[in-house]
């Protein structure tokens, strides 16, 4: 009998599952469909393959296993419904949502052994990868050929294309470009029975019914194993200069964004509030952008063709000051002091991760976030006043992110009970205000819970419904979205 001790370190401890006889069957038949190499029980490979960045679940899965074809995927769905073992697909673990986490003694399926750059089309300006490719492999394969893959975000390093297409991954680059559904051209997934699919054969033009592409794009895992996606790529874009501008009121942002999208092409229009500033800069060590106190900044990072429009920026900069809408602001006059810029946001939610937050994702329509914003705020100081609350996002876009941070007084179950209790109310008022408790997270096991406050009944029978018949036993990252 196979028996696995755990770390003595108390989190593993906690989580610690015997396996049970059948574990052995389990490890030798998955060893005959992907060789022994690819199946592992170490320890660390338990621990690791388990979790993804959020911090509050244990990891125990039962095995970690890596397909290097879409053949031995198929096989090893099959093994999973014959033995009814449940499958967590596993990317490049960097969700916030706990979509990748395993347990109970799952099956991790890793696409760490499938990553290759199978295809690029010129003519079709797409890119054809295997799952397991991480996002930067994908840009830097359409940069090298002229062209640009446009979806960004911090983990691009380490986040993998199927793992984005499974959660939808957003990002920076939103307002301009959209989102990872918005970049799939075509998709070829097993499901959960083993059925192999060719999703949209990547074609433009395709009115023949229903999209399936469309379903696996955020279904998390439930639905299928994403093996390929074919991806559109576009022309790079123009050089950019970016401004940090620092507002009084978190409305004012709104009145800014107006006025800067009027004139120029924005690439992205983020905010951060005082507290993600102050946090980065202890952190990192970064220069400040400017002097003047401001409760809420903007970055916005805006096209700059032949450098033709600093002065524009300039002009629309003055504006808002004459309109009393900003106090203060500096714009970067080389690449370099653009990419420090950039990282006074981008760092934020690493930065974060030494205050162990409990994380949000909202989004309303870009009009009503700031009353939106007000009554959560006033919510969490009147209930909770001890609890610090640090927002930033994405406001061309509508996407909050608030990080609430544990006070030293409270122990980890403790915070996260009180922090429960507010996700309920955040989650009335984002029913009331029509927005969603994950704009880009997705939902996994964070979420699920609130999963009522953005969707009906109806359409949350409806989708386990859909979930029954791609995947009829049941195998495929149970418990996560639904
Ligand atoms: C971002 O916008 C990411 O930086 C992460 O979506 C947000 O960690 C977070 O809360
Ligand atoms: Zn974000």
């Amino acid at each position: 009998m196979y028996h696995f001790a755990r770390s003595t370190n108390s989190f593993y401890v906690d989580c610690f599952i015997n396996l049970r006889d059948s574990a052995v069957n389990i490890i030798s038949r998955l060893e005959s469909i992907v060789g022994r190499k690819n199946v592992s029980i170490e320890q660390a490979d338990l621990e690791n393959f388990g979790l993804d960045r959020t911090s509050v679940y244990c990891s125990n899965p039962r095995v970690i296993v890596f397909p290097t074809s879409i053949d031995q995927i198929q096989e090893v769905i099959y093994l999973a419904n014959d033995l009814e073992v449940p499958i967590v697909p596993s990317g490049g673990r960097t969700g916030l949502s706990g979509g990748a986490v395993a347990s109970n003694s799952e099956i991790v399926l890793s696409m760490n052994k499938m990553n290759s750059i199978l295809d690029v089309n010129l003519n079709d300006r797409t890119v054809t990868v295997e799952a397991g490719a991480t996002t930067q492999e994908v840009q830097e394969e359409a940069y090298k050929n002229g062209l640009f893959y446009p979806v960004n975000f911090a983990s691009v390093g380490s986040s993998q294309i199927g793992g984005n297409v499974a959660t939808n991954a957003g990002g920076v680059n939103v307002i301009k470009y959209g989102m990872t559904r918005d970049w799939v051209s075509g998709i070829t997934a097993v499901t959960g029975s083993g059925e192999l699919l060719v999703l949209n054969k990547s074609l433009i033009k395709n009115n023949t019914g229903y999209d399936f592409r469309h379903l696996f794009i955020g279904s998390e895992g439930t639905l299928g194993i994403i093996c390929q996606v074919t991806l559109k790529l576009t022309e790079p874009p123009p050089p950019s200069s970016v401004f940090i501008l620092g507002v009084s009121k978190f409305k004012d942002l709104l009145e800014v964004l107006k006025i800067f999208q009027s004139k120029l092409s924005l690439q992205a229009f983020e905010f951060f509030c005082d507290h993600a500033l102050e946090k980065v800069i202890e952190v990192h060590g970064h220069s400040k952008p400017f002097v003047t106190y401001a409760p809420f900044y903007a970055l916005i990072d805006f096209e700059n063709q032949d450098n033709t429009s600093q002065d524009e920026a300039l002009k629309l900069y003055s504006e808002c000051v004459d309109k009393k809408l900003v106090l203060d602001g500096v714009m970067s006059e080389s690449i370099a002091q653009s990419r420090n810029m950039w990282k006074l946001r981008e760092d934020i939610s690493e930065t974060l991760w030494h205050y162990q937050p409990y994380k949000n994702d909202l989004s309303v329509r870009i009009s009503k976030m700031p009353n939106f914003l007000d009554e959560i705020d006033s919510f969490i100081k009147k209930s909770y006043p001890n609890f610090e609350v640090i927002w930033y996002g994405h406001i061309g876009d509508g996407n909050l992110h608030l990080n609430i941070l544990k006070p030293d007084e409270l122990n980890k179950s403790e915070f996260k009970s009180r922090c429960d209790d507010i996700s309920i109310n955040l989650g009335k008022l984002v029913e009331s205000f029509d927005g969603s408790i994950s704009a880009e997270h997705g939902v996994g096991l964070l979420k699920r819970n609130y999963l009522k406050f953005s969707k009906s009944s109806g359409e949350i029978n409806l989708m386990a419904e859909v979930k029954k018949v791609f995947d009829p036993k049941g195998i495929l990252n149970p418990g996560k979205l639904l």
